[in-house]
């Protein structure tokens, strides 16, 4: 396994769209692998595969505390929507930002597992935030994309003062 990097705003590679996964081979469960060891280590609750820079529809997500509750989504597709939840978001890709998103309360995902099988799961509150939030990535979307402009100047000063340190302190 290995750690991967995340791709960081205003990084072009985060707008490219991504293909559909065409086969699960070794390369595939090697790149989740990969991609669910960087989301624990970062640490996160979700990550598209588009913020390390493949660009397929695969995502991982794992909202448990226990960390053991890992979520594979191969070519997910939302199926219904329902209701409206808020919920103060961030992203590995928008270190330091985090702003009130408004989303689908619940949401009927349909998706391949690692087996190659259809599944369908019905996700709600920060699951269903998740979900969207990570396939948004693979649309090439952040999910600041979706504020005000005024929001949006403030969310790339702050991320540009971050980056600055970050350069100062490492
Ligand atoms: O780790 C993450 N936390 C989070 C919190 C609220 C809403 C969405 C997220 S997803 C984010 C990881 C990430 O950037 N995934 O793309
Ligand atoms: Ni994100």
């Amino acid at each position: 396994m290995a750690l991967l990097s995340i791709l960081r705003y205003p990084d072009p590679r985060l707008k490219t769209i991504a293909k559909p996964v065409e086969k699960i081979d070794d390369a595939l469960r090697r790149l989740v692998a990969d991609m669910a060891e960087t989301m624990y280590e970062a640490p996160g609750i979700g990550l598209a595969a588009t913020q390390v820079d493949v660009h397929v529809r695969l995502v991982v997500i794992d909202i448990s505390e226990t960390k053991d509750q890992l979520l594979v989504l191969i070519n997910p597709e939302i199926l219904e929507r329902e209701g409206v939840q808020t919920y103060e978001e961030g992203c590995l890709s928008l270190p330091t930002v985090y702003d009130k998103v408004e989303r689908a309360q619940r949401v009927v995902v349909r998706y391949l597992d690692l087996e190659g099988k259809e599944q369908t799961l019905a996700a709600e509150g920060l699951l269903a935030v998740c979900v969207q939030h990570e396939m948004e990535h693979l649309e090439g979307h952040v999910f600041i994309d979706n504020l005000s402009l005024l929001k949006q100047t403030r969310a790339k000063a702050k991320l540009a003062k971050f980056v600055k340190r970050a350069r100062i302190t490492a």
